[in-house]
This record gives C-alpha cells, sequence and structure tokens, in this order.
C-alpha cells in the first residue's frame, strides 16, 4: 500500500510514512494511535498528492448536483486549495480560533464539506445540525456549547435572529447564500478574496474535532464530543469491509448533514479510500428522483436507512436499469427481512445492514462476502467486541437477549466519543463494570450474528431518527389544549416506528374536533421542534398509566401499541 499518511512516523518509526495499512492496523489494534492527526493535512491532502503523481484515477473528490442543472465536481486538489480559502474564512474576518465550536446547519451543499475540511484545518470544533431544527432547539444548541459562530444558510436566518440576543458567546453569523443579510457576514464574498495559502493545524489525535447532538429518554439532548482520530481514522475498516469502497468508487450517502451518518458514508469511510462522495440535493425527499438519480449516475454505492427502501420497492424497480449500481447498504434503524428480499428479487443486489451509533461509531455489520442472514445487523466488527449482557454486565450465552455492549480494555477505544461535554454523570452512566452499553437491546446467535430488539429506554427510533419522548412532550405540553402527554413508539409497515402521543385535554379542548385538534397539535410541535420528530398519531385519553409514585408508565402504552401484553 502506497502512504497516505504524513506525520505520523515521527512519534512511530522514523521515517516511514503511516499508510491506508497503518490505519487498519490502528483499528486493529496491532499498532497504537499516532501522536498527531489531521484528517485534512494527513488523508485528503495525500490523496491530494496522488492525483498529481495518477496513483489515484481522475474522479472527482465531491460530485453534487440539485437536479435543476446545477453540478459541482472537485478533485482532492480542488477540494483542498478551496476548503484552504474557507479556513481563511473562519480564522481571519470570522476571528475563530484553535478549540472554538461553530454550528453548521446547512442542507446538503458543497459548502457544508467545505466547511467542514476548513474547520478541520484550522482545529475548530464543528457542531453539524439538521436544517429541521427551530428557533428553541438552536437556542438550546448554541447555549449548551458556548458556539462562537454559527454558519447557515438563508432558511435558517428567521429562527437564529429570533434568538440571537439570548446567545452572548456567539460572535459571528456566517451566511452561506448568494444574498447578504444585515449582521451576517457573506462567506461567497469573504471566500472570493481569501487566500488559497493556508497551513494545516497539528492537531492531536485526541483533541476535539465535532460535537453531534443526541436524544436520550430523559432531559435534553446531550453533546458527543468526538476526537480528530475518532472520526478521522476510526472509520477506516468501515470504509474497507462494509462499504466496500475502493478509490474508483462512487458513494451516494443519503444521510442529511446533521447526523453522524452524513460524516461516515459521506465524509470519512469514503475519503479515507479515495472514493468519489455524491451528493443529491433534493428539496424533498422523492422516490421517482431517487431512482432516475441511480440510472443517470454512475453511482456504485448506495447507503440510506431502511424507510427509503421500504418506500423504494413498493415502486417497479425492474423498469429501472442502474448505471453502475453494485453494493447497497442501509442502517440508522432495524431492516425488516421482506425488504431485503423484495430489493434483491428487484435489484439483482443484496442489502448490507449496519448497526451504529453518534457515541461508538459502526459496531455490527454485514461486511462484503459474509453469509447475509436477513432480520440480522451481522457481527460485531474491529476493533470493538460485542457481547450481549446483563444488568449486571455478566454476559449473557447465544440466544438469550439482553444489552448489547462493547467490551473495555484498560484504555478507552480510539473511536469512541470522548465525553458528552458538560455531563460527567451521562458519560459514567454508559459504562457498566468492564462493559460500554449501547441502550439497545439484542440476541446474538450461536453463529456470532446480532439481532436487534429494540431500545432499551424510552427512545423512539423512526425513519433511522433517533427521538427522545421528552423533547416531543415538552414541545406538547406548550399547547393549551394539553394537561400532559406521554409519547411512545408505534408500528408503522414504512417507517418501522413512529412517534404516537397520548394526550390528556385541558376542560376547554374537551369537546374539539378530534381530527383538527390533532393536526393542530402536530403543526404546533412542528414549529416547536425539529418537525421529523412530530407525533404522526395522536390518541387522546381521560388519563395516562401511572406509578404510585406518579411516573408516567411509557412501557405499559408501548406494549399496547406493539400488541405485547
Ligand atoms: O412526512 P411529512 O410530510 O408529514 O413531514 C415531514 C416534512 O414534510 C416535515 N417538515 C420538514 N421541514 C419542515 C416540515 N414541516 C414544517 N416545517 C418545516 N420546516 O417534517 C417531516 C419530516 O420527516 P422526514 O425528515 O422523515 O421527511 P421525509 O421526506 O418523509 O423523509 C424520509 C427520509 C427516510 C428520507 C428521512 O426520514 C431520512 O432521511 N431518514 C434518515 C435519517 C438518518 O439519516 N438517520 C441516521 C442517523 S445516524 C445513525 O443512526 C448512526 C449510525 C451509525
Amino acid at each position: 500500500t502506497k502512504p497516505i499518511g504524513r506525520r505520523f512516523h515521527k512519534s512511530h518509526q522514523l521515517g516511514a510514512p503511516l499508510t491506508l495499512a497503518d490505519f487498519e492496523a490502528i483499528n486493529r489494534c496491532e499498532r497504537s494511535l499516532p501522536k498527531n492527526f489531521n484528517f485534512a493535512g494527513d488523508v485528503l491532502d495525500q490523496w491530494s498528492q496522488k492525483e498529481k503523481t495518477g496513483e489515484r484515477p481522475a474522479n472527482p473528490a465531491l460530485w453534487w448536483v440539485n437536479g435543476k442543472g446545477d453540478e459541482v465536481k472537485w478533485s482532492f486538489g480542488e477540494l483542498g486549495s478551496l476548503s484552504r480559502k474557507a479556513a481563511n474564512v473562519l480564522t481571519k474576518p470570522c476571528g475563530l480560533e484553535r478549540g472554538d465550536r461553530v454550528a453548521v446547519i446547512l442542507p446538503r451543499i458543497p459548502e457544508w464539506w467545505l466547511i467542514n475540511v476548513a474547520c478541520m484545518r484550522t482545529g475548530l470544533v464543528f457542531m453539524p445540525g439538521t436544517t429541521q431544527l427551530t428557533a428553541k432547539d438552536i437556542l438550546y444548541r448554541l447555549h449548551a456549547s458556548k458556539a462562537k459562530c454559527i454558519v447557515a444558510s438563508e432558511e435558517v436566518i428567521p429562527a437564529v435572529e429570533s434568538i440571537v440576543s439570548e446567545c452572548p458567546d456567539l460572535k459571528t453569523k456566517l451566511l452561506v447564500s448568494p444574498h447578504s443579510q444585515d449582521g451576517w457576514l457573506s462567506f461567497p464574498e469573504l471566500f472570493q478574496t481569501a487566500s488559497a495559502e493556508h497551513s494545516c493545524v497539528e492537531t492531536g489525535s485526541q483533541e476535539p474535532m465535532a460535537i453531534y447532538f443526541t436524544s436520550g429518554t430523559t432531559g435534553s439532548p446531550k453533546m458527543a464530543q468526538h476526537s480528530q482520530s475518532s472520526l478521522g481514522i476510526g472509520y477506516t475498516l468501515c470504509g474497507r469491509y462494509w462499504l466496500d469502497l475502493k478509490s474508483t468508487d462512487i458513494i451516494w450517502n443519503m444521510s442529511d448533514t446533521g447526523w453522524i451518518k452524513a460524516a461516515i458514508g459521506s465524509v470519512f469511510s469514503s475519503w479515507l479510500q479515495g472514493a468519489c462522495v455524491f451528493v443529491h440535493r433534493m428539496a424533498q425527499f422523492d422516490t421517482d428522483t431517487f431512482l432516475d438519480t441511480l440510472t443517470t449516475y454512475p453511482i456504485t454505492t448506495l447507503c440510506s436507512a431502511p424507510t427509503v427502501y421500504r418506500m423504494l420497492v413498493q415502486k417497479d424497480l425492474k423498469r429501472y436499469k442502474f448505471k453502475k449500481l453494485r453494493h447497497c447498504l442501509t442502517g440508522g434503524e432495524p431492516l425488516n427481512p421482506e425488504v431485503l428480499e423484495q430489493w434483491k428479487v428487484q435489484t439483482g443486489l443484496e442489502l448490507y445492514e449496519g448497526y451504529g451509533q453518534t457515541e461508538v461509531g459502526i459496531i455490527c455489520a454485514n461486511q462484503k462476502g459474509q453469509e447475509i442472514k436477513p432480520g440480522s445487523m451481522g457481527k460485531g466488527v474491529l476493533p470493538y467486541d460485542v457481547q450481549i449482557i446483563d444488568e449486571n454486565g455478566n454476559i449473557l450465552p447465544p440466544g438469550k437477549e439482553g444489552e448489547i455492549a462493547l467490551r473495555l480494555t484498560s484504555t478507552r477505544p480510539f473511536c469512541f466519543f470522548s465525553e458528552y461535554v458538560d455531563n460527567p454523570e451521562k458519560t459514567a452512566a454508559t459504562i457498566r463494570g468492564n462493559f460500554y452499553v449501547t441502550g439497545d437491546r439484542g440476541v446474538m446467535d450461536s453463529d456470532g450474528y446480532f439481532w436487534f430488539v429494540g431500545r432499551a429506554d424510552d427512545v423512539i427510533i423512526s425513519s433511522g431518527y433517533r427521538i427522545g419522548p421528552f423533547e416531543v412532550e415538552s414541545a406538547l405540553i406548550e399547547h393549551p389544549a394539553v394537561v400532559e402527554s406521554a409519547v411512545v413508539s408505534s408500528p408503522d409497515p414504512v417507517r418501522g416506528e413512529v412517534v404516537k402521543a397520548f394526550v390528556v385535554l385541558s376542560a376547554p379542548f374537551k369537546s374539539s374536533n378530534p381530527e383538527k385538534l390533532t393536526l393542530e397539535l402536530q403543526d404546533h410541535v412542528k414549529k416547536s421542534t425539529a418537525p421529523y420528530k412530530y407525533p404522526r398519531k395522536v390518541e387522546f385519553v381521560k388519563e395516562l398509566p401511572k406509578t404510585i409514585t406518579g411516573k408516567i408508565k411509557r412501557n405499559v402504552l408501548r406494549d399496547h401499541e406493539w400488541g405485547r401484553t
């Protein structure tokens, strides 16, 4: 393997640059982590060198389309010079310094990739968020993180403007739009005049690189912090063995920019292998546009949530001749065996499911070449030792249901999140004895395949989103019709599960038209919190089941929804 590393050798073997094989060795625990690592300098710029010497095919690094005739194709060399300009925008006019936190709320536009790489080059900590975030969500994130800067697109302006006076730490608002706005710096204007000369900072391997907000059963989302190496090196095996990528491949990973799956599939796993990242910015997800894209562009690798495949198999897929598609992946929620089967019958392609979490990345996967057991999420992947444990941290034998957990050695695995920022209790609560507990329940069979059972807590997994019931209940209670509510998962043939709210009405609303009130409450939640969390089902009830201490028994309602006794 040709070297793609740059600086590691100084702390390892004198004069021997690390290679992709070395990154693999680090993931296999056969080699220690280098002292310093920076994904932009040590991976992207090396691919750029390889382009110059002809060691990488003339395949773009990023290929972006929007279905309206606009197209962007950047080589690694172009990505390098453009992201250096973006880095100069962030450090000079924006005045940001290494370690500062930057909220990045952008749709799937090329600037999202530029800003991410620019943050790596300057040592800034990026915090991606979906454009579905509301003013309240953004306020919470800016407060909790004390972010110095927000980079946003035009549709996010009203939400930011409505809360900005409450964010004393926020120094800069950077707008990615052809139009200018009072109080915002214009990214395109500053970018035009920025220099392409920039020296990538030498970040420590365990220096913070990104923060993702994750939902739990109680309280507001937690800030899961990742390091330069957890994201930048930790996805080497995933890119090679699950995504099966080579530098000749073109991967289309559908995930929204706000989720770690975008980082895995559209940045780290793919670019570690030198593959091309394909992006189609659709105004709204639409199956026809989706299928046309696969017939028009030479996409070799597709990664999307099971919900999308459930929607696709409703179509007559035999009518479509995909140009180059050879490898299909899915994750974020459980995949039904019937969907896997229908996809295979209609397209001739297998569906390789993976399972992971924002905190620790990919845990299990059906890797290329491995026999697929329909309904299973595959085997544990390196460097993890995946086990099923009981409530006391004891390993359970094959066939026994328990919690999916990762065995810990004396040091914290480098590909783990570093911590929940400012929340040592929640960070500590992820450890039980010698294990990291995922909060998901499952079973391992005698062949070492894992089968997902459900969450151990009340988190709802809908269309690949993890939704905390507390956030939805908090939004509902703001409405005058709601005295109290309980939010649980309910089965859905397309989305796997959806959010269902059981609502106790206040006296003035008891005789309201239930259909109208349902729509009003749904609309209210869409405005109060990110719309993907809204309750797609609402049931009005006289009272909620409670424990003697007055705690709502969500499990009773959930079991009822799922037909369990
Ligand atoms: O379905 P509805 O039309 O009733 O509502 C939709 C939107 O129309 C609505 N909405 C969006 N923006 C709005 C708005 N309403 C009011 N105001 C706005 N500004 O809200 C609902 C959003 O639902 P959605 O996002 O599920 O939309 P859609 O179009 O049904 O998309 C379907 C999927 C499958 C494309 C989408 O759900 C999706 O992308 N899911 C995947 C999520 C994902 O990537 N998860 C991975 C997480 S990372 C992980 O699991 C770790 C793995 C290691």
